[in-house]
């Protein structure tokens, strides 16, 4: 069977960008930017994606495309031995990440429904946290929301590369951004504002921890679909004339600034309201209901932006899905409906003790952790760092002349290309290995 390629360039840029943006940039970012002390944070953030993360995507992107297949047979054509390995660690990291953020994912179809019944229209922040924490602990409606979610993911990813993903991309993601700006335009002229535009975009270097160091590496990594085999398996569909560099600059550009723009639109609303910065994952669900309170016409802008957030947050769910359906196909010639089908059943089981560990068996802990803080520890602070060492390692020192063929296309090697291989045998390592340290 011959491999699916994407439609076109543009196809391809547009699904990564889709994979890139979702929840990481839209729902995690404003709350891990508010608790790290804000400004100080967005630019390190910003400085981590434009150096390891543009070097990691280029080269998974590469790996991907040279080897024409799914994360572990990459690694197996390219190399073989104990490499497989390493597309392995991806193919289970996209497994375990898709079971707590399909729960997540629900919860946006959840909050359109509330939008529709306009309970959320308030600016009160006990009831819309007490709205927040009386559904997300409830012991069963996250979970048919969750059931929904994956469900929705399972069609996109049966319909096929280019048809299913390709196409959700193209239209909503422009929506997105529209969308977003009006939010941002209503959020700063909220009286009060200033002042969390200023904890936004103030860079307070007293701020910078070890554990901020820890915390933005692991939401660029997370936000930029890095270490978990997805770039590896995108490229696989990407025709040889291609430019990836061009490519990954703009995936990497259109996140950051979906990062920044949400910061925009959650955080000075945050402090026009009086609203905890340091809510934590309820950040997003809790303020930006305020704002649509605040709106003429608010009902509409709240059922639009939790769509379009549930249309973000399902093409970054699709690629999770697709990691591991392709590698299923690929290693066990199955089709791919009964592999997505399969696995999307193990996900919405693994994703029931995930939402359950927000509510009734909170009290469960392993090393302090609830299950659903447990996968995501696992995965962003674990074994993605795991994966992107070996993953550097390996461009850098074991495969570099087919990198260095993918992303020269024949021409003379350019300087970027050698600081690059230097960057990835050394640098890149070093830092998220030293992450990694401190993270044990
Ligand atoms: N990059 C995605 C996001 O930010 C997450 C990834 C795990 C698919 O939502």
């Amino acid at each position: 069977m011959a491999r699916s390629q994407w439609g076109s360039r543009l196809g391809f840029i547009l699904a990564a960008t889709g994979s890139a943006i979702g929840l990481g940039a839209i729902w995690k970012f404003p709350y891990v930017a508010a608790t790290n002390g804000g400004g100080a944070f967005l630019l390190i953030y910003f400085l981590i994606c434009l150096s390891v993360g543009l070097a990691l995507m280029l080269g998974e992107m590469a790996l991907g495309r040279a080897a024409g297949n799914s994360a572990v047979g990459t690694f197996r054509d390219l190399r073989g031995g104990r490499w497989p390995l390493v597309g392995f660690v991806g193919v289970l990291v996209c497994f375990l990440i898709y079971s707590f953020y399909s729960v997540v994912g629900g919860w946006t179809i959840a909050y359109i429904g509330k939008s529709f019944g306009g309970e959320i229209l308030t600016s009160d922040a006990k009831v819309l946290g007490n709205i927040f924490n009386g559904f997300i602990t409830d012991p069963a409606l996250p979970l048919v929301y969750h059931g929904l979610f994956a469900g929705l993911t399972l069609a996109v990813v049966i319909g096929g590369v280019q048809k299913g993903i390709e196409n959700l991309s193209k239209f909503l993601m422009p929506a997105l951004f529209v969308l977003m700006l009006v939010l941002i335009a209503r959020a700063l002229t909220l009286p009060g504002a200033v002042d969390g535009l200023l904890y936004f975009l103030t860079p307070d270097f007293s701020k910078v921890t070890g554990t901020m160091l820890v915390d933005a590496m692991g939401l660029a990594f997370f936000s930029l679909s890095l270490g978990m085999g997805i770039m590896i398996t995108y490229g696989s569909y990407v025709d040889k004339e291609a430019n990836l560099l061009s490519s990954s600059l703009w995936v990497i550009a259109l996140t950051v600034l979906t990062c920044f723009l949400a910061g925009l639109m959650v955080l000075p609303a945050v402090f026009a309201f009086g609203f905890d910065p340091s809510a934590g994952p309820g950040l997003t669900f809790i303020t930006m209901p305020a704002v649509f309170a605040q709106m003429v016409g608010g009902q509409l802008f709240a059922v639009l932006f939790f769509f379009l957030l549930l249309v973000a947050a399902l093409t970054s769910s699709v690629s999770l899905l697709e990691v591991v359906v392709s590698f299923v196909i690929d290693e066990f010639k199955v089709g791919r409906k009964a592999a997505a089908l399969g696995v999307s059943l193990l996900v919405f089981l693994l994703g029931i003790p995930a939402s359950l560990s927000l509510g009734i068996w909170s009290e469960y802990t392993v090393f302090g952790l609830g299950f659903f803080d447990l996968l995501d520890f696992l995965t962003s602070k674990l074994l993605m760092p795991v994966g992107e060492v070996l993953l550097a390692i390996f461009v850098g020192w074991k495969v570099w002349p087919v990198i260095e063929a993918e992303l020269s296309a024949g021409a003379r090697v350019p300087a970027w290309l050698r600081a690059m291989r230097g960057f990835c045998r050394y640098v890149a390592p070093a830092l998220i290995a030293g992450i990694l340290v401190h993270n044990l």
